[in-house]
């Protein structure tokens, strides 16, 4: 069944070699007269590869699951320093060291023992010691608020004598008349101390207190180691006392 064209086409080849060459056109077979047909030579070498095609367009499949992240980068440059913050809010106070404490404890103990040293050097060249108490002469005469304040600079109070020991101590100290810590102010005839207290010891010279001119609401410590009211506003010497 396949015979027919195979041999149709064997001779239409036939036909077409059987003409003879003579114009000198180029031929795969020239000169050849013969009326076998041709074989076909050996391919020829690839040509050069043409220019590239332009991008074509998208593939309509599916879009592909996306790869997992690249390895990181290497770390940049240091960025220009940020403009500066606000103040933030005051913190809580700290807690001192106890190394700072120790130290601190040990200068204040040295110096509160050498105090005392110079306190007894000057209390024991100038003052009457009874007991723990001391009495010193100021040296200096002024009105009754004047020597509380006076006293009071150096952490003392006005002289006053609590019992004849000390009323003796305090005229060796005075030597003339001196004001005394106490005062009827508030009530007349009713004298207490600069604390308020009542007097369980008095030593008033007779006739005292007479609140003379009804204007006599201090006390002073007479030569005779009497006490006399006298007005507050009167210059007498100032004694304090001191507590050891
Ligand atoms: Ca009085
Ligand atoms: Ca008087």
């Amino acid at each position: 069944m396949f015979l027919f064209p195979s041999f149709l086409l064997l001779g239409v080849v036939t036909a077409s070699y059987a003409e003879p060459v003579t114009e000198g056109v180029q031929s795969s077979c020239p000169v050849i007269t013969c009326s076998s047909p041709c074989l076909n030579g050996f391919p020829g070498k690839d040509g050069r590869d043409g220019a590239k095609g332009e991008k074509g367009e998208p593939g309509q499949g599916l879009r592909g699951l996306q790869g997992p992240p690249g390895k990181v980068g290497p770390e940049g440059s240091p960025g220009t320093p940020g403009p500066k913050g606000a103040v933030g809010p005051k913190g809580d106070r700290g807690e001192r060291g106890e190394c700072d404490t120790r130290k601190i404890d040990a200068e204040i103990a040295a110096l509160q023992a050498e105090l005392r040293g110079i306190k007894r050097w000057v209390l024991f060249s100038t003052s009457e010691r009874v007991g723990k108490k001391y009495f010193v002469n100021t040296g200096r005469k002024t009105s009754f608020n004047g020597v509380k304040a006076l006293c009071s600079q150096f952490q003392a109070s006005v002289a006053t004598p609590r019992n004849a020991e000390e009323n003796v101590a305090m005229q060796k100290v005075a030597k003339e008349i001196a004001y005394i810590g106490l005062t009827d102010e508030r009530t007349e005839n009713q004298f207490l101390d600069l604390k308020g207290n009542r007097l369980q010891y008095t030593n008033w010279n007779d006739g005292e207190p007479n609140n003379t001119g009804d204007d006599e609401d201090c006390a002073v410590l007479l030569l005779n180691s009497k006490w006399n009211d006298v007005r507050c506003s009167d210059s007498f010497l100032a004694v304090c006392e001191f507590l050891d």
